[in-house]
């Protein structure tokens, strides 16, 4: 059991989860975001801080033995945005990280943006080169580059996890591909904190999707198999929305309208 779990960007959709459901993990979790995390429960630390902050970042991380970094910016915006919270914001987290005397390995929330250029006719492993679709995605490429650079430098684990799209349940025809369900990716979080040495890993978060795209047997050593499947929803999925035309961008690429979004300015 860890002695203490640290979760950025908290107060999100995914923190909120994580927040619930990683309890088991650890004593204590310890909770961060710029705002929004009402009171603090049993075993659970509130402080705030932002990830453009390397002081703050140094008192937030030290102490902790566990990091999930759910923090930052989480779709395509504008370079500023994206350099200050997923490039610099990176950085500092590392830094700190690196500075700390507790060392937590991390689990890294990269996307499926990184590769989202690949048609969706193609299958891909951990070990296909990248492709992303806009600068969010390029951003993660950065940070997986970084955790990757600290581990061989300095020996911090991480795991990056490349997740498709974590939701209640499938909301469309490109989420029977890539769909996380809630408990696998709680799984998931487990497993990687459970095995004695991780290292650096590339990880697609994807349920066990029949019609998915990614192959994760370079990382079977994890011990990781998910539960859910995307198909059981396929039918709920054909009668609420309209079937997209291949041509679209949400039929044809992996990142689905990502790959369509802009260059995007003030
Ligand atoms: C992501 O990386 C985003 O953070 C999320 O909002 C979804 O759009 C997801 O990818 C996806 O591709 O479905």
């Amino acid at each position: 059991m860890l002695e203490k779990l640290l979760i950025t960007g908290a107060s999100g959709g995914l923190g909120r989860i994580c927040r619930e459901s990683l309890k088991p993990l650890a004593k204590t979790i310890r909770l961060t975001a710029r705002s929004g995390l009402g009171d603090a429960g049993e075993n659970e630390e509130i402080v705030y801080g932002s990830l453009d902050d390397p002081e703050a970042l140094a008192e937030i991380v030290e102490g902790c033995d566990g990091l999930v970094h759910l923090g930052g910016q989480a779709t395509e915006a504008k370079w500023e945005t994206i350099r200050s919270a997923n490039i610099d914001g990176m950085v500092n987290l590392y830094e700190a990280v690196r500075l700390s005397t507790t060392k937590p390995r991390i689990v890294f929330a990269s996307s499926n943006h990184t590769i989202g250029f690949y048609p969706q006719s193609q299958r891909l492993d951990t070990r296909s080169p990248v492709r992303p679709d806009g600068y969010y995605g390029v951003s993660k490429v950065f940070g997986e580059a970084l955790a990757s650079m600290y581990y061989d430098k300095f020996g911090i684990e991480t795991a990056a996890v490349r997740i498709g799209s974590f939701a209640a349940a499938p909301e469309n025809y490109r989420m029977l591909s890539t769909w996380l369900s809630h408990r696998d990716f709680v799984q998931l979080v487990a497993r990687i904190f459970a095995v004695p040495v991780l290292g650096y890993q590339v990880i697609y978060g994807a349920s066990a999707n029949s019609a998915g795209w990614w192959d994760n047997s370079a990382v079977s050593f994890l011990g990781w198999q998910p539960q859910d499947n995307a198909e059981t929803y396929r039918a709920k999925v054909e009668q609420l929305v309209p079937r997209p035309s291949a041509e679209e961008p949400i039929a044809k690429y992996q990142g689905g309208i990502f790959c369509a979004d802009p260059i995007l300015k003030d």
